[in-house]
């Protein structure tokens, strides 16, 4: 059984939901962030980082345990681990690590950033919160033209769609109504009626 060390944010739900589609089973502990618990002791001994996710997988490579944080990391973990979401195609696993890595660092980036802006940073500014949501949009726009004619990213479901999913459906509201996103919403649609993705955002609540 895997431990996966959670709070309900992109990152975390990436964890879930990869966890879910991939059939490992897993057991959650949730942290309060607000309260500062990834800086407990304890949690900082598994990740010296105090970030979420982590997993614990007593059942790691060669049988040996393996302590595992970086959402990215974990999907792909989840995905080699379950034989699936890596395309065989060479062309086309090429093209998914291109959106895999576009959602961990354009997405994650500036999704992360809008958060610090609004939230957490000392001074507030309307201006750097509209510049990196603009970011966001426009980094969306790039899925949005990959997903014409295709089902997903790059035509299979992949490791790719399990790392931009989450990150989308907590923004989605940015693009909301907007036609220039038509094809990422009905990605967005099919993606949601994944029974392992509801279970998956469940812990989003
Ligand atoms: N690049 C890391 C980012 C991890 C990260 O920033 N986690 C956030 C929640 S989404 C966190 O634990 N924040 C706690 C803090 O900043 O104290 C990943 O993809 O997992």
């Amino acid at each position: 059984m895997i431990d996966l060390y959670f709070a309900p944010t992109g990152n975390g739900l990436r964890a879930t939901v990869a966890l879910e589609e991939a059939g490992l089973p897993y057991q959650i502990h949730r942290l309060d962030l607000y309260k500062g618990e990834q800086h407990s002791p304890g949690f900082l001994k598994i990740n010296p980082a105090g970030l979420i996710p982590v997993i614990v997988d007593p059942d790691g490579p060669g049988g040996k345990p393996l302590i595992l944080n970086q959402s990215g990391a974990i999907v792909l973990y989840c995905a080699e681990k379950s034989g699936r979401f890596i395309p065989a195609d060479a062309a086309t696993r090429a093209l998914a690590m291109q959106y895999f890595v576009q959602a961990a660092s354009d997405i994650s980036g500036a999704s992360m950033t809008i958060f610090r802006l609004e939230v957490t940073a000392p001074e507030k500014s309307t201006a750097n919160v509209d510049y990196f949501k603009k970011r966001l949009k426009d980094a969306f726009l790039v899925c949005e033209q990959a997903l014409q004619g295709n089902e997903y990213l790059v035509g299979e479901l992949s490791v790719a769609d399990l790392m931009l999913y989450p990150s989308f459906a907590l923004r989605r509201s940015l693009v909301e109504d907007d036609e220039a996103y038509s094809n990422l919403h009905r990605w967005a649609d099919n993606m949601a009626s994944r029974p392992s993705v509801q279970r998956g955002m469940a812990y989003a609540g």
